[in-house]
């Protein structure tokens, strides 16, 4: 059952779908204070899972949470907030039920940081809807949740390939090189990304032609070998006379305004932007369709970046800091003076204050940013998606953005930002997967390898040892970091071999995935979901359910040569070095020690299930269904989905096959 409570006067979000009629009751479990805080006591069993894209646990209890759709490439585990706001919990122990509190502005999960045993949680301003949900148990108030937030967003097939992404790939030499070493290592790739150096000094919709002086013919070269292109844009628009977004948006007011009513202008990558008002239908509609200007040369993906938005600098913060280190220096720096003076100059990006000085125009009112922040990047991938069903209306276009909101499943995937190649951020993924599926994020992944920082070949390995299970699997990498394209590493073979594996499982990844979003339900989930009685499963955090069939337990640490993994019921364990050869050996419920050589894939096959096991392709379009083979218990049949692949209603071509 979902109950519905309004506190003052919410600015829509558009995150639910569906007409619910508010109650004039009182909210139930929490005790509320009039004024945007709820507050609720937690037992020393209860466990709070979700929040989305945040760091941390599964068990989300014992830190502060900040929504606040931030640019943050810091992933610790003292950070508060980071790309996406999803304000989804779902509450278990004494009492077990979901709470999403629908607010578009900064809200704060205290979760038993100030005290231990309590939650409180506060919206900026008292004007939110909260929907209360119970149900029979977690996947089933999940399920409730999901429907009432709409369907998720279904890729193209393709999307499940193995992709090639590093930011500083610069000429279409830097990305013919990436295509060859893959096919000349029989390594399959389904995708390499353009970063920023694609564009011409960074504005959107542009293509440098020094770099880049046929985009189209490469597009179509590269699709012949089963490759796509996948573009970046990024949310700020550059200010430069003759660029037609550019004068567009000023002419038409496309762009948010600043509190004297001008265009607002602040800098990132370009330079100095306006940000387009994706709140407005017009703008949405409008800078959407300018995605046609690379759809025109093949492109058939896009990933939309920086748009939280991310502001590097204002102008008037700018000066005013200027300014402040001009007087600091003026005399002889003290430490005090050194410390303010660098502590300045840090806090320019991402400064929330700027946030406070912009506007949109919602339905005719001036509404200031702050108010609505969590919802911009959602509204550039909706203005993106909505755009490209009108520009590509048979086909499906791979979408995903950095920044979100609860609804932005319906538009398109998100990637988990800017991690680093860090051992415990192959777990913070893993972490956040199932809180993503609650959320309705089923598309997602993160940078495989690690895109701050330099990465090892031994991370690399055991990365893709845990990223090829996840739909989103893209090797990504930040400028001037070590370069980890695979065949950097001499360990080729058996990265090249991982890949393969990836291929192999494309056919279970696709089918679970297209079943869990059809249906309404997490392809991810925590051990205690399936096994509520299970006190000891209520505890792991580091494996997780794979839809209905396996269980995943990376290696997530150096020098490791195996691990322990607890198995709620009797599983197969599956051991790996290449898709042709493998091992199986029944485990008893229980706590087993594993043992992995560092090329060597584990995972679990469910008591009595098996999953469907393909020879692999060279790309997803080469996937041979018919060389599909059961992988797991004998006797045991497996129900497959398939579609085309492509067409943009999925159940117009989805077929149900059962395999046994
Ligand atoms: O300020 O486009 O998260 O994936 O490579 C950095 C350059 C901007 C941030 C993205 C990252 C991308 C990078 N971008």
């Amino acid at each position: 059952m979902i109950q519905k409570y309004v506190f003052g006067n919410p600015i829509a979000t558009n995150a639910v779908v569906t007409e619910i009629k508010p109650t004039q009751e009182p909210i139930p479990f929490f005790t509320t204070d009039g004024n945007g805080t709820f507050t609720y006591s937690l037992s020393e069993e209860d466990i709070v899972y979700g929040l989305g894209e945040q760091i941390r646990g599964i068990n989300k209890r014992g830190w502060q949470y900040v929504s606040w759709n931030y640019d943050n490439p810091n992933h610790h585990e003292d950070t508060r907030s980071l790309y996406g706001s999803h304000n989804f919990i779902l509450i278990r122990g004494t009492k077990t039920f979901g709470a999403f509190f629908d607010y578009a502005g900064k809200m704060e999960f205290d979760i038993g940081y100030t005290k231990r045993n309590l939650m409180q949680i506060k919206a900026a301003k008292n004007d939110l809807t909260v929907y209360i949900i119970t149900g029979e148990n977690e996947k089933d108030i999940v399920k409730q949740f999901r429907k009432i937030i709409g369907k998720s967003y279904i890729p193209p097939l393709w999307a499940f390939g193995y992709g090639q992404s590093r930011w500083g790939y610069k000429t279409e030499q830097d990305i013919r090189d990436v295509a060859k070493q893959y096919k000349d290592a029989g390594v399959p790739l389904d995708s390499i990304y353009l970063d920023i150096d694609y564009m011409e000094r960074y504005k959107d919709f542009t293509v440098d032609e020094t770099r880049f002086p046929d985009l189209k013919g490469l597009a179509a070269d590269m699709k012949e070998q089963g490759i796509h292109l996948v573009p970046i844009i990024d949310a700020g628009v550059k200010i430069e006379d003759g660029y037609p977004v550019y004068e567009e948006g000023v002419q038409k007011n496309y762009f948010c305004k600043n509190a004297e009513g001008g265009d607002f202008v602040g800098a990132v990558w370009p330079g100095r932007v306006h940000f387009p008002d994706f709140l407005q239908p017009e703008t949405r509609d409008w800078f959407g369709k300018k995605y046609a200007v690379l759809t025109e040369m093949g492109i058939d993906g896009f990933w939309n970046d920086m748009n939280e938005p991310a502001i590097f600098y204002t102008e008037d913060r700018l000066e005013d800091t200027c300014n402040k280190i001009k007087e600091l220096t003026s005399g002889n720096m003290g430490i005090d003076e050194y410390f303010t003076f660098t502590g300045m100059v840090a806090g320019l990006n991402g400064n929330i204050g700027d946030y406070d000085k912009f506007y949109h125009n919602i339905d005719g009112q001036m509404v200031k940013h702050s108010e609505v922040h969590n919802l911009y990047g959602m509204n550039m991938t909706r203005s993106a998606f909505e755009a490209l069903q009108e520009i590509r209306p048979e086909q499906r276009t791979l979408f995903f953005s950095r920044s979100s909101y609860v609804g932005a499943h319906r538009y398109g995937g998100i990637w988990q930002g800017d991690n680093k190649s860090w051992w415990s951020h192959i777990l913070q993924s893993m972490q956040q997967l199932p809180a993503l599926n609650m959320a309705g994020f089923l598309f997602t992944g993160c940078d495989t390898g690690g895109f701050g920082c330099d990465t090892t070949e031994d991370l690399m390995l055991r990365w893709l040892q845990y990223s090829l299970f996840t739909p989103l699997f893209r090797n990504h990498s930040a400028d001037g970091t070590r370069q980890q394209e695979l065949y950097q590493f001499d360990n080729f073979a058996a990265t090249g071999e991982m890949i393969k594996i990836r291929y192999s499982l494309v056919p279970y990844l696709y089918s679970e995935f297209l079943k869990a979003a059809l249906q309404d339900n997490m392809m991810f989930r925590p051990l205690a979901f399936d096994f509520p009685e299970d006190k000891m499963a209520q505890q792991v955090e580091d494996q997780l359910l794979l839809g209905d069939e396996l269980m995943i337990a990376p290696i997530y640490h150096q020098n490791a040569q195996g691990r322990y993994v607890y198995l709620p019921e009797e599983m197969m364990l599956v051991r790996m070095k290449s898709h042709d050869h493998y091992e199986t050996e029944i485990l008893p419920q229980g706590h087993h020690y594993v043992a992995a050589a560092l090329d060597e894939l584990v995972f679990f096959i469910r008591n009595q299930k098996a999953i469907p096991f393909a020879a692999p392709a060279e790309s997803t379009a080469k996937t041979d269904w018919n060389s599909v083979q059961l992988l797991g218990y004998a006797g045991a049949s497996y129900e497959l989905y398939t579609d085309d692949g492509i067409s943009s209603n999925p159940e117009s071509t989805l077929k149900i096959s059962t395999l046994s």
